[in-house]
């Protein structure tokens, strides 16, 4: 048969000229597919004499084995070279040090908010939330604060302005958490447990007091509840929040309008070096309020002071936090220094848990 040795020679050369996989398929197509040359050659066998036939059969096949190793062989190459490419590009280098820190960090009013709601959350307690801003109603009629106590004058709270002619009393910025506890009873009733953080606010400004704090309550109702699980209750939390074993709390009688009896808790502390410890020494420290929820609160709650009685209390998040981690003045809380926030902030992974231990 003619030709088929230049046949050969250009589609050798074709193959070895092929630069990726598309050219190589489209030399098997115009040599080796269904209309390519070579089997249009193969067909014609049909119409030689056995004669011719006997010749040109076995050289058409021997080209025809001879392409398609030598496509083969282009294809491997090909394809190793396009994977060489690949991992020489995609590369890692496990050596290089990791990303730099974060810049921004949690506020130490977050991270402790964090870790009380962690060891109330461990000990069955729930967060409620409210308003920030009250009516003077949840803020101190349903907490049987009177008329005339201090707490409602002007120089305490801060009262929004009122509408020309509205006729109802004023709203306030709440000036404790507790509004918070009485709306939890009315919405879900009793038994409950909840604590309620949040922001504060008291027409206060010097050294130890800043017009807006933050504060966190506790309250606890049911069918049989005393002055002893509450005491148990506050141990338990200094013990986990200051992750101290021996613990001692001081109840010194005291009032509050929306508890009776009521009680001031003092912490065993010594200042030695001028350095406060907790936990030992001869001194005590005030940390927190607390007592026995007024029947009255109850029943403003809706709650049924015969049947249901329970314990509450409140402590200053800001205050607690400087305990915790001696931050030495409350006011620095909220001065927006980024040297003071990268030295007192936390890592932002640095998630409070019961089982990663809450103190540090
Ligand atoms: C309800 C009933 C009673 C919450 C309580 C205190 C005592 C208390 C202060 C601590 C420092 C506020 O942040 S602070 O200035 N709080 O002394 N708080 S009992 O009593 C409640 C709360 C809700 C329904």
């Amino acid at each position: 048969m003619d030709g088929l040795d230049a046949l050969k020679t250009r589609y050798l050369a074709e193959i070895a000229d092929a630069s990726d996989e598309a050219a190589i398929e489209a030399v098997r197509l115009a040599a080796l597919g269904k209309k390519g040359e070579v089997s249009l050659k193969m067909r014609e066998l049909g119409k030689m004499s056995p004669e011719e036939r006997q010749f040109a059969g076995p050289a058409l096949n021997a080209l025809k084995a001879e392409l398609g190793d030598a496509l083969s062989a282009r294809k491997q190459v090909l394809g190793d070279a396009a994977l060489e490419a690949r991992l020489a590009s995609e590369w890692l280098d496990v050596t290089l040090s990791p990303r730099p820190r974060a810049q921004g960090t949690i506020h130490p009013i977050s991270q402790v908010t964090e870790e009380v709601i962690a060891i109330f959350a461990d000990l069955g307690y729930s967060v409620a939330e409210g308003p920030q801003i009250e009516t003077d109603y949840y803020n101190f009629d349903a907490l049987n604060i009177a008329s005339h106590h201090p707490a409602r004058q002007e120089m305490d709270t801060f009262y929004m302005s009122l509408p020309k002619g509205a006729n109802r009393p004023p709203h306030v910025l709440r000036t404790h958490t507790s509004p918070v506890q009485i709306r939890h009873m009315e919405k879900h009733g009793v038994p409950c447990r909840v604590i309620a953080p949040g922001r504060v606010y008291r027409a206060d400004y010097d050294q130890t007091h800043t017009p807006m704090f933050h504060q966190y309550e506790g309250l606890a109702i049911d069918k049989d509840i005393s002055m002893a699980n509450l005491k148990w209750t506050l141990e338990e939390f200094c013990r986990a929040f200051f992750n101290i074993d021996n613990i001692e709390l001081r109840f010194r009688a005291s009032h509050f309008p929306f508890t009776e009896p009521s009680a001031e808790v003092d912490i065993r502390c010594s200042w030695d070096g001028g350095q406060l410890k907790i936990g030992e020494g001869d001194d005590w420290m005030e940390i927190l309020g607390s007592g026995m929820v007024h029947p009255k609160v109850l029943s403003a709650a809706g709650v049924d002071p015969k049947e249901y009685q329970g314990f509450a209390f409140g402590m200053g998040i800001d205050r607690i936090a400087m305990l915790k981690y001696g931050i030495p003045d409350l006011r620095a809380f909220f001065d927006s220094d980024l040297r003071w926030l990268r030295h007192y902030g936390f890592a932002a992974l640095d998630k409070p848990t019961i089982h990663g231990g809450i103190a540090r």
